[in-house]
């Protein structure tokens, strides 16, 4: 495939409700997508960076910089492209994951959308619909926290997580073990804590949480397996896993039990199928993490969330949970799951009403 132009396109959608985590509170997805043209087929990637360089050290107009540049003109450069091809040559620069992620998404769903082929044909999808989990912020009280987390058990969320932080950790945990019974609950502390905080987490021992998520920071993987054997909870890592030569770290130190899987964060969704087997061979179970995406990415996530070793609800939610209106037909909870997109490529389509609504820039770069 030769690449004959790569558009970037910025688009603001407002959220239905704040989303507060211990690092930040979100009132709108500010998104990078990215387009690419090729003589038999168009794909689509959503770049999951955030406004802020909060969650990782990456943010969107940094994304857009880099793949305007760097990226976007190496590729158009090169003969041949595949979606295979494109993470080596890409690979001089370094880092900036979330953003060649985004454009080997794009290619990648040019490449099957030429070829008729769907997502989870090609990523191994053995299941029609994967179960909905649902990541609950932080909120100003308890009472708001019930309602929230009562609401969406109604809506048929077969899993919650809480975002936790520094004094919001064990009482709202207690609050909805104890209003909310049996059901599939775990924690999410976006790397608020420090080893310092054992005590604190071990009590947290008591909820039967299904796994605490990044409790300590991005490069703190030793930390983390220290902390592993303060505590029984389940150590899942999110952030410290950039690649699958650092999830092998992880399990190999045993810094994690459990590792989220978020295509952006690790350069794509090979590089994600790449740390799915891994996990699988080493019997650590997977699950698909979310970034507040836009129909076109969660599609893709959707698609990935089919593999066999993803055994844990996802932060796959329907578009409802942070959309008014998305920029594909919306993804429904059906029974507490989402189907898995048939259709070639990502099997969703924008649509140009709703992307013309939302759009606030678009640039086209085109080879030369
Ligand atoms: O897409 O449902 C989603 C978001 C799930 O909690 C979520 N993501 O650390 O896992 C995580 C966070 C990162 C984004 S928070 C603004
Ligand atoms: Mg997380």
């Amino acid at each position: 495939m030769d690449i004959t132009g790569v558009e970037l396109r910025r688009i603001a959608m407002p959220l239905v409700a704040p989303f507060r985590t211990s690092f930040g509170t979100e009132t709108a997805r500010d998104v990078l997508l990215v387009r690419v043209v090729t003589p038999d087929a168009e794909g689509w990637g959503e770049c999951v960076a955030m406004s802020e360089p909060v969650y990782s050290s990456e943010y969107v107009d940094g994304a857009a910089e880099v793949i305007r540049r760097f990226l976007a003109p190496t590729l158009m450069a090169a003969r041949d492209v595949t979606a295979e091809r494109v993470a080596s040559r890409l690979a001089p620069v370094r880092g900036h994951r979330m953003a060649k992620a985004a454009l080997e998404t794009a290619v990648l769903d040019a490449q099957l959308r030429a070829r008729g082929e769907s997502f989870g044909a090609f990523l191994g999808a053995e299941r029609d619909r994967v179960p909905a989990g649902v990541s609950v912020g932080i909120m100003d009280s308890i009472p708001e926290l019930l309602d929230a987390v009562d609401g969406y058990l109604a809506e048929g969320y077969l899993r919650i997580k809480l975002k936790i932080e520094p004094d919001w950790d064990v009482v709202p945990v207690r609050a909805v073990r104890e209003r909310f019974g049996d059901i599939l609950l775990q924690v999410d502390a976006n790397a608020a804590y420090t080893l310092a905080d054992a005590a604190t987490l071990a009590r947290l021992d008591d909820f039967d949480l299904l796994l605490i998520e990044q409790p300590l920071a991005e490069d703190d993987i030793r930390q983390h397996a220290e902390l592993a054997r303060l505590i029984r909870t389940p150590v899942c890592l999110d952030e410290s896993i950039g690649s699958v030569e650092a999830a092998a770290d992880a399990i190999a130190l045993r810094a994690a039990r459990v590792i989220n899987i978020k295509p952006g964060r690790v350069g794509g969704y090979l590089e994600a199928r790449r740390i799915h087997d891994l996990c699988r061979a080493n019997g650590i179970p997977v699950w698909c993490g979310g970034m507040l995406e836009t129909g076109i990415g969660r599609a893709a996530n959707v698609a990935l969330a089919a593999l066999p070793g993803f055994t844990l609800p996802g932060d796959t939610s329907a578009s409802s949970r942070y959309f008014a209106r998305d920029v594909t037909s919306p993804f429904v909870l059906e029974d507490g799951h989402l189907r898995v997109p048939e259709g070639a490529g990502i099997g969703v389509d924008p649509l140009p009403d709703a992307l013309a609504e939302f759009t606030t820039s678009s640039e086209y770069l085109a080879a030369v």
